[in-house]
């Protein structure tokens, strides 16, 4: 008998909307477990100490970081040809210095921090995705891959924090292509709406 996965997940965070979408595209299903962050479950702890989402128990073992997640659903399945975009420079940008500036932008009493400086820094770094996304509709083509479903969540919340700001910026290519991620039956999906999981729940398919 094989154990079906279980995804410790927190609808509104970046990391977990992204493994979830691989997830997804993929077509594996998986028992999904929505966390509260101040109140985790001991079985998320219990499986992985950092206490950070998402968190995927496999047969195989626990996978706690979301591009190791969204590479074993993709390793399993990639119907849509996503791991070909898999841009690790890209991607090590948008975790590293692009999230930084967008937590100091939308968090500045969190941070002790010139928001606006880190707007900047960030819109500075879109522009190099306007580079890309001028040329293509995607960042690694014309389809969606790895690579856009990994980065659009963080720039999501960089747009949202001051939407007007956002749009009034020189960056077409990248509002078009983050209206075609946000507006996606694929993000619909990932973005279902559950109540805080409880030990003795029945189980809550996600992927079928
Ligand atoms: N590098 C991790 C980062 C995950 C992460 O930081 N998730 C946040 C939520 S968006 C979290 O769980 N933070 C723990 C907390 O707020 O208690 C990954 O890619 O999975």
């Amino acid at each position: 008998m094989t154990t079906r996965p279980i995804l410790y997940s927190f609808r509104r965070c970046p990391y977990a909307m992204r493994a979830r979408m691989a997830l997804l595209a993929s077509g594996v299903t998986v028992e999904i477990r929505e966390v509260v962050l101040r109140d985790k479950p001991p079985e998320m702890l219990a499986a992985s100490a950092k206490g950070t989402v998402p968190v995927l128990v496999t047969a195989d073992g626990v996978i706690d970081e979301s591009l190791d997640i969204m590479r074993w659903a993709l390793g399993a399945s990639d119907p849509e040809g996503w791991l070909a975009g898999y841009d690790t420079a890209l991607i090590a940008a948008n975790d590293g210095a692009f999230k930084h500036h967008l937590d100091r932008y939308k968090y500045p009493e969190r941070h002790g921090s010139d928001p606006i400086a880190h707007r900047a820094a960030g819109a500075e770094m879109l522009a190099t995705l306007e580079e890309r996304l001028t040329a293509c509709s995607h960042l690694a083509g014309e389809q969606r891959t790895l690579a856009d479903i990994a980065i659009f969540p963080f720039v999501r919340q960089f747009a949202a924090t001051d939407r007007a700001w956002f749009d009034a910026l020189p960056l077409p290519g990248v509002r078009r292509w983050l209206a075609a991620l946000t507006d996606s039956p694929l993000f619909e999906a990932a973005m279902v709406r559950l109540p805080q999981w409880r030990a003795g729940d029945v189980p809550t398919l996600f992927g079928q």
